[in-house]
């Protein structure tokens, strides 16, 4: 297989890759932007164990000195983690100039798909993804995280979106775009800090193996693009709706008053509910986290034996 030229794919993930065994990425803009330092680092070493642990091999996914790396070393994880909100956060309009010009960058959902797809990582676990936010009629704030769903073959599973989002927005722009919604054992759309947003997925698929099979299929087919498995947080760890609904409508109105725009927006809101929920938000997020990866590991293991 001919490696990208830019691409530093880490011995044991080129190695896994090669002889067809599970791999599952891990996206860094969660480490530098998503949780702050030293919770992002432990949370970020402890997902790689539990992947291990569940049969597959991590590889978190950044840009560290222009190189686009599918494996981080802890040192790599580190500074990311340690820089937090100094590190830019790439998305696929940065990655080119980031690349040119030899600096680091912290992947989303969009550029751990597109750098995971050229290691040849179908699976992927994160938290949340982003989507069509609250207002987008008037701001056109969609994250490319979306479009990237639409067009690059690899799953991603999450907790659903948060509903600093416009959740049902986010539904119409993935139909529209055909990517296809799991429930995985709910037939409801997850919300990332609750089990339920009031919202249907497209299906409800309920063993890692079924999971599995509906992504090859997909790829079969020919019909191309990601698939969002929405992974509901464990009982024990989601929280009061009321609680973090007041927080999150919080948050969003001193965006508004802040004027805080563009890539902003999002690492404002997560940061900001955060602030107004104390730690519960944070601990919840770390354990769902844990929740995805634990998935993605058995359904990557399912896909290797396909
Ligand atoms: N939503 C979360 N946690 C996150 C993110 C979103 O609940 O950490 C991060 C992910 O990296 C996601 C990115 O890809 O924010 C989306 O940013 P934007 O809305 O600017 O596209
Ligand atoms: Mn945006």
């Amino acid at each position: 297989m001919k490696l990208n030229q830019y691409l530093d794919v880490a011995p044991e993930v080129a190695e896994a890759i090669a002889h067809n065994k599970p791999v599952v990425a891990l996206e860094s803009t969660i480490i530098s932007h998503g949780m702050p330092y030293p919770q992002n680092v432990e949370t970020a070493l402890k997902v790689e164990e539990i992947i291990r642990e569940n049969g597959a091999v991590p590889a978190t996914i950044a840009v560290i000195g222009g190189r686009l790396k599918a494996g981080c070393s802890r040192d790599d994880i580190e500074v990311l983690g340690k820089k937090g909100h100094d590190v830019a956060k790439a998305s696929r309009r940065d990655l080119a100039v980031l690349v040119a010009r030899g600096e680091d960058g912290a992947t989303t959902v969009t550029t751990t798909m597109i750098i995971a797809h050229m290691a040849g990582i179908r699976v992927f676990a994160t938290g949340g993804i982003g989507g069509v936010h609250r207002g987008a009629e008037t701001t056109m704030d969609i994250s490319a995280d979306l479009e990237e769903l639409a067009h690059t073959p690899v799953m991603v599973v999450c907790a659903g979106a948060k509903s600093i989002l416009d959740l049902g927005l986010t539904l119409e722009y993935l139909e529209t775009h055909g990517v296809p919604v799991i429930g995985y054992g709910t037939k409801e759309l997850p919300a990332f800090y609750t089990r339920k947003s009031g919202f249907a997925v497209d299906y409800e698929i309920d063993t890692p193996a079924e999971l599995a099979r509906a992504f090859h299929v997909q790829q079969e087919l020919g019909l191309g693009g990601g698939m969002l498995v929405t992974n509901p947080i464990p009982e024990a760890f989601s929280m009061d709706p009321a609680v973090i609904n007041a927080a999150i409508d919080e948050a969003i109105a001193q965006a508004a008053a802040r004027g805080i725009h563009g890539k902003e927006t999002t690492p404002f809101l997560l940061a900001k509910v955060k602030e107004l929920t104390g730690g519960d938000s944070l601990d919840s997020n770390i354990q769902l986290v844990f929740n995805n990866a634990r998935l993605a590991a058995r359904t990557a293991a399912e896909l290797s034996a396909l």
